[in-house]
């Protein structure tokens, strides 16, 4: 199994967590955005990151790459077994696919002071929903999103939390204070063996971000 990845990326971040998770052993091939090899370009259709090549074929799209793992390797299974829950595990990645994440990159990519308030104040609405709809409907007791087991939407969300600080630093940008489940999550994630064999500090991502984020913007 070949996945094809770049350290920056959350989407590929996602994948890796997810065959972390599952133990899976793979050749892991870091791409350069500026330099994309023939070989890249032949199995990764759009160009982008993480693609997946097991058995002959390719699979890409982050979140479909990790329900192909899921249901190829299905120890241990990283989604519901209840219909209705599958169905919300997903509702939930499509949310921060659809919703969340560029909500949240346009806070950092938003170089204009008078923009920014509303800008924050849309992506924290954004956590607000989640602490409410997931974890005050789903979760029981957690700490994860659909209870005491780590699953594909804890996957998806967890690498913009990884890279939250950056957010910290150049846009004053942090989980809400009225948010404690979300940030327990968040705690609780970081701790995973998963998360912890690839993760990069805050430093990493301040660095990583500046060419999006430019200077630190006054909250
Ligand atoms: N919807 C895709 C998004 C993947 C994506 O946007 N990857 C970015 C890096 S984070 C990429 O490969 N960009 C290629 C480029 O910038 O040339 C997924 O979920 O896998």
């Amino acid at each position: 199994m070949e996945l094809f990845t770049a350290r920056v990326c959350p989407y590929a971040h996602r994948t890796r967590l997810a065959l972390l998770e599952k133990g899976l052993e793979f050749e892991h091939i870091e791409i350069d955005f500026a330099h994309k090899s023939e070989r890249f370009l032949a199995v990764s259709p759009y160009g982008k990151v993480p693609a997946l090549v097991h058995d002959g074929q390719t699979i890409y799209e982050s979140a479909i790459i990790n329900e192909y793992l899921d249901e190829v390797f299905p120890d241990p299974p990283l989604l519901p077994s209840n219909p209705a829950l599958r169905a919300k595990a997903r509702i939930w990645t499509h949310y921060c696919n659809e919703y969340f994440t560029p909500d949240l990159y346009a806070v950092i990519r938003n170089r204009e002071p008078a923009k920014h308030a509303e800008l924050a104040a849309k992506a924290a609405e954004r956590l607000r929903f989640v602490e409410r709809e997931a974890f005050g409907k789903l979760s029981g007791d957690g700490p994860y999103w659909f209870g005491a087991a780590v699953g594909l939407t804890d996957l998806a969300w967890y690498p913009y939390f990884e890279r939250l600080p950056a957010w910290t630093h150049y846009r004053g940008l942090a989980i809400p204070e009225d948010c404690p489940r979300l940030a327990a999550w968040a705690e609780a994630m970081a701790a995973r063996a998963s998360v912890r064999a690839i993760a990069n500090d805050a430093a990493y991502y301040i660095a990583s971000y500046k060419a999006r984020a430019g200077e630190p913007m006054a909250a």
